[in-house]
C-alpha cells in the first residue's frame, strides 16, 4: 500500500497557509463558524460533516476581452497543474468579521490578485460581483500523490467576481506556473481536450453554465448579477 504524502513533505509555503482559518457557511451563505483551511479541504471532514466554506473566484477580462487564465503550480495542495480561472481563494475568518459578504469576498480577491498574480491596480470599484455557486469537486492526484486524489477536496459556496481592466503582472512561481489571455472561441476548444487542457472542477461548471452568457454581454455586466446560490 502507498503511503499517504505526509503534510511535511509537501512544499512549506503552501502547508503554512493551510493554518489561516476561513468562514464555514450554511447554504444561505450564513456565516456559522470557521475551520482551518486544512480542516475545511480534508475531503474526510467534507463528506462526513458536509462542511462547506466561503470562497470566490475572479475572473478578469483585459480590453480585448481576453480572459486571463492561470494554471496553478504544482505547489498547490489541492488542483495542482490544474488550469483555471484568474484567481481565487478564501477570505478568511478574521475579526472584527466582515459583515456583508459580498464586500469581504472583494477584499480578499484584492488580497489575493496581489499575492498570487503581483496585481496591485485592481480596486474595490473595478469588481463586478455576479453570482453565487455551491459545488463539490475532489482533487486530482498530483504528480507526486496518487492519494491526493481522495484527502483533499473542495466544498465550496462560491462568490463570482468579474474584473475588466488592462493591470501589469508578475507570477507568484510558487502559487501560479502558467498565465495566458485565452478569447471565448479558443476557450470553447480548450475544454474539449482534458488531456492538454486538464481545468479545476469549478472553472468547468462556471465556464459552461454561465461565462458565456456573461462574456457575450460583457459591455453590460452590472445588469447582469443575480442574488441565487446556484447548486452544482
Ligand atoms: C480556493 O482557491 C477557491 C476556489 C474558488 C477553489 P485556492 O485553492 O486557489 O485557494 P488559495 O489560493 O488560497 O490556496
Ligand atoms: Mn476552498
Amino acid at each position: 500500500m502507498t503511503q499517504i504524502r505526509k503534510l511535511t513533505q509537501l512544499c512549506p509555503i503552501q502547508t503554512a497557509l493551510l493554518k489561516e482559518k476561513v468562514m464555514l457557511v450554511d447554504r444561505s451563505d450564513n456565516i456559522i463558524g470557521s475551520a482551518s483551511k486544512e480542516e475545511a479541504h480534508l475531503m474526510s471532514n467534507i463528506t462526513k460533516t458536509g462542511m462547506l466554506h466561503r470562497a470566490f473566484s475572479l475572473f478578469l477580462f483585459n480590453s480585448d476581452n481576453k480572459l486571463l487564465m492561470q494554471r496553478r503550480s504544482p505547489q498547490k495542495i489541492t488542483f495542482p497543474n490544474l488550469y483555471t480561472n484568474t484567481c481565487c481563494s478564501h477570505p478568511l475568518f478574521t475579526i472584527p468579521l466582515e459583515t456583508d459578504p459580498v464586500t469581504g469576498t472583494k477584499h480578499a480577491a484584492i488580497r489575493r490578485v496581489k499575492d498570487e498574480l503581483g496585481i496591485t491596480d485592481i480596486s474595490f470599484e473595478d469588481i463586478h460581483f455576479m453570482t453565487r455557486i455551491v459545488y463539490f469537486g475532489a482533487s486530482g492526484a498530483s504528480d507526486t500523490c496518487e492519494e491526493d486524489a481522495c484527502t483533499w477536496g473542495e466544498h465550496e459556496l462560491d462568490h463570482v467576481l468579474i474584473v475588466r481592466k488592462d493591470v501589469e503582472f508578475v507570477p507568484n512561481e510558487n502559487e501560479v506556473s502558467e498565465t495566458r489571455y485565452i478569447g471565448r472561441e479558443e476557450l470553447a476548444g480548450l475544454l474539449e481536450d482534458e488531456e492538454n487542457f486538464p481545468v479545476t472542477p469549478w472553472f468547468r461548471i462556471i465556464a459552461t453554465s454561465m461565462l458565456t452568457h456573461w462574456w457575450d454581454q460583457i459591455d453590460r455586466l452590472h445588469q447582469l448579477g443575480d442574488d441565487k446560490i446556484h447548486e452544482f
